[in-house]
């Protein structure tokens, strides 16, 4: 790989000087019973940052006016960010896989993450209403919209931390500096080009060129690197032609123009729409540039196509298409409507890295909304719903990645093939090239595709195809409202996947439901070491089943801490599982509402401080775990 990274990577056990700080965004996340209590009483709300005497730069540095109390800790911390600088918007992915404790053997599943990106003026995410400026997990990603120096902090946590209560010795923070530079300096000037169908400029930079253009194509000479092209917010252009991006950047495609109406993802509603009359179009071509960063950031356009169906793909376009050995490119606010494929294409011979789709609504491609692959992909907020023939989002390798926030919904509409919400394979086990492996699944909600709606695992039985490494937490499995019923809500073929804090809601699925299915395909590596720890089943209907896991990999899968509730026969796990601490049939609940989606556990539910203590610290919403007197069983906490 090409990009030049920025490695970070610390022992902070030998470093000579600690600090305690207060950090109120930690709330909750400390102590239990006993001296943890105890220790929670004055930790609590308390996040160690660790100040390097060595280091007094502004990467390291205490919390501002807090006591400082000198403290030691096993872990390594480790964070290296795609990038720590570039012109706004600016996507980071941040790499903290590196991170190790002494007293966890796979820190990737077992430590707590907790990103604060301290851009408090980032919003919350549409779908989950979570706030941006946050996230868990060891592997994150973040758009800096505004520029400015923004220091990014990484809060981990071991098992100790939580056992013992004394958060001293196994908390430790981390930080890095971003530097994000003003688009309208770094564009200043003719760098910027305002292109409208007609003669009003209203709202283009001072100083930009402006050209008045009905295609696409002759806009593509002001294309280049470090040049700005804006489209007039309520213009529409009726295109035979497209861009191509050919230059490295720093490059952006956007907007100008008051901002009408912004949904809650940001699309706005007068952005400049672009309809492609051509089927072999790609609008936006981004070709490989050989041996440079693409460095290209393409925002607020709505783009629609005609919904090629050519079964062979030839000669079908896309929105923003040709992502083949591409580098360092964000997707931002864009609205997708029609062409075959809405964002993506490219192949895993030539990796893309450092990738970003955000807060993007794709819709009606005829066969996937996304097919995209990259090392280092972060597909954040969007929306992509309805395709007609196939899968919604095909990710075709992610080795490093972040699913997150993300609606994704409504495969086959039209075939009743009855393909994925989410299908999420990677290279060949024996291939050269990055494999998908260590990334987070996390907070989406994913409805509408029977029979299987997520599939983690080789594309097909005849792949020998590995996945490993996987994270999926927090998300809604949903069964209703599905043109082909929903049998297995997650597909499992792959190694190293913990599933913990989901929600699986089996309503409207067959009549055998299954919310997690492990096992092997065809000829990929066995699955192996797969965990579900503190997930929630429910169902409504009076007649059928409902299990949690059905296991029938040779390896035992982890079943723990989970609530299966609903009329029907109800099982937490079966096959070959290793079951503990759930709760399934028998004694209800007590959910708040559970016909009404609410699966919050009543005062005096049996699942309140019944679990067995487990790596999972915050639950569905966020509540740190564990409160009062252990874990509780199922995605949520009661505080
Ligand atoms: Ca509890």
């Amino acid at each position: 790989m090409q990009m030049q990274r920025h490695a970070e990577a610390m022992s902070v056990l030998p470093r000579p000087v600690w600090w305690y700080a207060l950090d109120p965004e930690n709330r909750g996340e400390m102590g239990i019973g006993g001296r943890a209590r105890r220790m929670g009483e004055r930790f609590r709300a308390a996040a160690v940052v660790l100040a390097l005497c060595a280091a007094c730069s502004n990467s390291e540095s205490p919390a501002q006016g807090n006591p400082v109390i000198p403290r030691p800790t096993n872990l390594t911390v480790s964070i290296e960010p795609s990038r720590t600088s570039g012109v706004a918007p600016l996507a980071v992915f941040f790499d903290a896989t590196a991170t190790a404790s002494p007293v966890s053997a796979r820190a990737f599943h077992d430590l707590s993450y907790q990103w604060d990106f301290g851009d408090s003026g980032s919003g919350t995410w549409a779908s989950s209403g979570k706030s941006r400026n946050a996230d868990r997990g060891p592997v994150a990603a973040h758009v800096f919209e505004k520029p400015g120096q923004y220091t990014v902090a990484l809060t981990v946590r071991d098992m100790g931390a939580r056992l013992v209560g004394d958060g001293g010795i196994d908390t430790a923070v981390k930080s890095t500096v971003i530097t994000v530079e003003d688009p309208d300096v770094v564009f200043a000037g003719q760098q910027t080009v305002c292109a409208s169908t007609g003669s009003d400029f209203t709202g283009c930079p001072a100083g930009a060129e402006q050209v008045t253009a009905a295609e696409l194509g002759p806009l593509q000479p002001r294309l280049a690197s470090g040049k700005r092209l804006l489209l007039r917010r309520g213009d529409q252009w009726a295109t035979t032609t497209g861009l191509v991006i050919r230059t490295p950047g720093p490059g952006l495609i956007g907007a100008f123009g008051t901002c009408v109406s912004p949904d809650a993802r940001g699309l706005c509603a007068n952005d400049p729409k672009v309809q492609s009359l051509v089927d072999t179009l790609n609008v936006i071509d981004m070709p490989a540039i050989t041996g440079e960063k693409n460095d290209w950031r393409i925002e607020h356009i709505s783009l629609s196509g005609p919904a090629c169906d050519q079964s062979s793909g030839t000669g079908c376009g896309t929105a923003v298409g040709g992502l083949k050995n591409v580098r360092q490119v964000l997707l931002n606010c864009l609205k997708v409507e029609g062409f075959r494929v809405g964002l993506g294409t490219g192949d895993w011979e030539i990796p893309n890295d450092d990738i970003a789709i955000v807060s993007s609504e794709v819709s009606g491609a005829n066969v996937n909304q996304v097919y995209i692959g990259a090392s280092r992909l972060a597909l954040l907020g969007n929306a992509f719903h309805d395709s007609p023939d196939s899968h919604v989002l095909r990710v075709w390798q992610a080795h490093l990645g972040v699913i997150r926030h993300n609606v994704i919904e409504n495969a086959s509409t039209a075939s009743g093939l009855g393909r994925h919400a989410l299908k999420l394979h990677g290279p060949a086990a024996d291939s050269a090239v990055p494999k998908t492996e260590r990334l987070v699944v996390g907070d989406n909600s994913f409805g509408a595709s029977g029979p299987w709606p997520v599939a983690i695992g080789p594309q097909d039985a005849a792949a020998n195809e590995s996945v490993k490494d996987v994270i999926v937490e927090n998300n809604l499995f949903r069964s209703a409202t599905t043109s082909t019923p929903v049998q297995i809500s997650l597909h499992i073929w792959a190694q190293d996947v913990t599933v913990r804090n989901n929600v699986f809601i089996g309503t409207g699925a067959t009549s055998e439901y299954v919310g997690i299915d492990v096992s092997r395909r065809g000829v990929e590596p066995a699955a192996a070491r797969v965990s579900a720890y503190n997930n929630t089943l429910f169902r409504a209907e009076t007649a059928g089943s409902a299990v949690l896991v059905n296991a029938a990999s040779s390896d035992v899968t982890a079943v723990k801490n989970n609530v299966v509730w609903g009329p029907p026969a109800a099982s937490a796990g079966t096959g070959t599982v290793q079951s503990e601490a759930n709760l399934a049939g028998g004694a209800s609940p007590l959910f708040l509402d559970a016909p009404g989606g609410d699966f919050h556990l009543g005062a005096g539910s049996p699942a309140i401080d019944t679990g067995v203590a487990l790596p999972v610290y915050g639950d569905f919403g966020g509540v740190g775990r564990p409160q009062r007197g252990g874990w509780d069983i199922g995605a949520f906490e009661a505080p």
